[in-house]
């Protein structure tokens, strides 16, 4: 009997490679998360998505409790067993009238997961309108490849690092993944996907959480972390991730700015060996 989803859901996910939305956070909370970040934003000099990529929940108490939350891993393990890590999160943003996009992608490509079976929820803490530049899919088209062909783009308006962009996906048949305050949707890595720019007044504002199964392994580099959220770690594959004392934790910081280096590594290495 499943927690959380329904049994329509739980097929639909399997169907299209995604599902949304699904309820988390009250009003009030989602409320209480986008002052939070506003208050980040407001402490650096750039912006959240610049840094807080890849591990961003790992400097942060609050963060920390979110991607601990039973809403969020009773939908997960309803999808992926009992057994569930939280490898990574990462800020996906567009203030209002921004113009940046993120270009047709599979989370898969640069992941560098085997087997690729990793899975994404994305949180909204604003709303995530198709007039706000919502996630939208190509549905069904995580039943294909792992990998596939992804040019390098350099549109300064690709919020994906380096432009991974595929091309000709038949646009006709996207669907948009609306979200309001609180709720998210789930993405399966192998899912072909991507956002518009945001035309609305507000400011959108998403945390994405990246899911494994224990054993799901890190194949670009040796020492993967990941922080076990549910049941047992059966294959040892993910080193503990640090857990911050306190917001700004230093310790944590230096270890989100070695991953995310790492991954970013990670992606030009096989750039360059698709060349
Ligand atoms: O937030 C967006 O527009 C893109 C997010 C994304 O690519 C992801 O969560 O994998």
């Amino acid at each position: 009997m499943p927690k959380a989803l329904t049994e329509a859901q739980i097929e639909a996910y399997h169907r299209n490679g995604a599902i949304w939305p699904i309820p988390m956070l009250s009003a009030a909370e989602a409320a209480e998360c986008l002052r939070r970040f506003d208050e980040l934003e407001a402490s650096l000099d750039g912006e959240v998505q610049g840094r807080y990529r890849i591990k961003a929940h790992l400097p942060f108490p609050w963060l920390t409790d979110l991607i601990h939350h039973p809403a969020l891993l009773d939908a997960m393990e309803d999808l992926m067993g009992p057994n569930i890590v939280i490898w990574g999160s990462s800020f996906f943003t567009k203030p209002a009238h921004d113009p940046r996009f993120v270009s047709w992608h599979q989370d898969s490509t640069y992941y560098g997961l085997e087997p690729p079976e990793s899975v994404t929820a994305w949180l909204a803490f604003s709303p995530s309108t198709g007039d706000a530049g919502c996630l939208k899919i190509i549905p069904g088209s995580h039943k294909g490849e792992a990998i596939l062909p992804h040019l390098e783009t350099d549109d300064p308006n690709n919020i994906l690092s380096r432009g991974q962009t595929i091309e000709n996906v038949d646009e006709s048949v996207a669907v948009e993944m609306p979200l309001e305050p609180g709720q998210f949707s789930i993405h399966h890595n192998k899912t072909i996907h991507g956002s518009l720019p945001n035309k609305s007044d507000t400011p959108r504002i998403g945390f994405a959480i990246h899911f494994a199964t224990p054993e799901i392994r890190q194949t670009q580099f040796e020492g993967a972390t990941a922080s076990l959220v549910r049941g047992e770690d059966t294959h040892g594959h993910w080193l503990p991730d640090s857990v911050a004392k306190h917001d700004m934790d230093p310790d944590c910081l230096e270890e989100l700015d070695f991953c995310w280096q790492r991954y970013r590594n990670a992606m030009k290495s096989q750039a360059a060996k698709a060349d």
